[in-house]
């Protein structure tokens, strides 16, 4: 099956608990802390790979997720890193978040990698906290927690030059011609599926080119195989529209031409002004060299038609050589332009003061990061929340709000009372 499209969701690891952890001598007690940090989460990085050429993978299997980190050990170890999880897509793929739109990667070279989602830190362990004021402290952070987040994987095939026209005008049979593709060819519509890529060697020259399924009119109203298989040569150079010379099919070769274009021209305008080369393939028929004369004059004299026969062999030579001199003259493709989008870890603190009643709940990503930084058996911890709120101006606007000693104050889960 081949599959351009898939969503996915994936979740970098969470990060690994510290520990709190005291020496133990033999036979004493009252050691010093020794908690170690726990292990950052593993990340979740894409890899891009020219032996793939479908999103299947993705199809059928949509959960990804790294490896969390260990938590921290004693004797100030530290908790083993989570293993990155390494996910590689076919090159052309974009990916996408999917909530938003926004582009993060063109996987547009090969091995190119992107570190889409970066794993939770480790937390630290007690032996961190010590200081000349606090000898032995019973608490430790926990790791970050990392959040699972929606993508689209987007497959817009890299070639240089693609392969345009009604099904069964021998599009794969030029293919099969010109590189080692070995794509399936039959006399009946829409033979071709699928995109099939191959490589044209021509003295030290090289050129990929991609063979899509046949265009037929209307297939912008989803006609045929509609037009999604278009977004496969939005990325080429060149196109060379192939037209059946040979009459074979009641069809008059100049129309197709012109109906091709029509549903190109609607698809999208950049893809309607790539450059075409125009190919009258199935010369060697019987009648074949009037039809091609009458379509060349209709076509019109600016424009160089180049007749061949894919099945003999004739004129294969003269495309191959056409494509590379109107190749020579183009810029390379590149890789998409755009603001890259990125998942960024919560770091602008913010928070929310929510009423009901007597009760005072604040939420926001300031209460996340408290709620790993604070341990709420210690008291050295809860002074420092307390300190947090008075700095940040919570009490004051609590007060304000008409909180009161008996009022309830909830952080993250946990109840306190309204102290100055
Ligand atoms: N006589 C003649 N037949 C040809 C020539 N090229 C291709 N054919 C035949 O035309 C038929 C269609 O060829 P394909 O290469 O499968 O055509 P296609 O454009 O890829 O077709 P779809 O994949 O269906 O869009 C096959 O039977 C080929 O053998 C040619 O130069 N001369
Ligand atoms: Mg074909």
């Amino acid at each position: 099956m081949f599959v351009d499209r898939a969503f996915i969701t994936i979740k970098a690891g969470d990060g690994g608990n510290g520990i709190t952890s005291f020496i133990h001598y033999k036979g004493k007690v009252g050691g010093g802390p020794d908690g170690g940090d726990g292990g950052k989460g593993g990340d979740i990085v894409f890899v891009a790979d020219k032996s793939l050429n479908s999103l299947v993978d993705y199809y059928y299997k949509t959960k990804y997720v790294a490896e969390n980190g260990s938590n921290g050990e004693p004797k100030d170890c530290f908790g083993k890193y989570g293993k990155d999880l390494v996910l590689r897509v076919p090159l052309g793929t974009i990916i996408k978040d999917r909530k938003t739109g926004g582009i993060i990667a063109d996987m547009f070279t090969e091995g190119q990698r992107k570190v889409v989602l970066v794993g939770g830190d480790g937390g630290k362990g007690n032996s961190r906290f010590k200081n000349s004021r606090r000898h032995a402290p019973h608490f430790s952070q926990t790791g970050e927690k990392t959040e699972a987040k929606q993508i689209v994987l987007e497959l817009k095939t890299i070639a240089e030059v693609g392969l345009l026209g009604f099904p069964n005008v021998g599009k794969s049979t030029l293919l099969s011609k010109i590189t080692k593709a070995r794509p399936k060819i039959a006399n009946y519509h829409f033979t071709t599926l699928s995109p099939n890529l191959g490589v044209c060697e021509y003295y030290d020259k090289q050129f990929t080119i991609a063979d899509i399924p046949g265009i037929i009119e209307g297939a912008s109203e989803g006609a045929g195989l509609g037009l999604a298989f278009l977004r496969h040569i939005e990325r080429t150079r060149i196109l060379v529209h192939v037209v059946d010379i040979s009459g074979l099919e009641g069809r008059d070769a100049y129309e197709d031409y012109l109906k091709i274009n029509a549903e190109l021209k609607g698809y999208s305008k950049a893809l309607s002004k790539i450059k075409q080369i125009i190919v009258a393939n199935k010369c060697d028929v019987f009648g074949a060299e009037e039809r091609l004369k009458e379509f060349k004059k209709k076509v019109g004299r600016g424009k160089k038609v180049i007749p061949i026969s894919a099945i003999t062999g004739f004129g294969i030579d003269d495309v191959k050589k056409e494509i590379l001199k109107v190749l020579e003259k183009l810029p390379p493709i590149k890789p998409l332009e755009f603001e890259e989008f990125k998942y960024e870890k919560p770091d602008k603190l913010t928070y929310e003061i929510l009423k009901e009643g007597e009760t005072f709940v604040i939420i926001g990503t300031l209460v996340e990061v408290l709620k790993r930084n604070v341990v709420m058996t210690d008291m050295h911890s809860l002074a420092y929340l307390h300190k947090v709120l008075k700095d940040r101006g919570i009490i004051d606007e609590l007060r304000k709000m008409g909180a009161n000693e008996k009022s309830t104050i909830v952080i993250g889960g946990e109840e306190f009372e309204l102290v100055d």
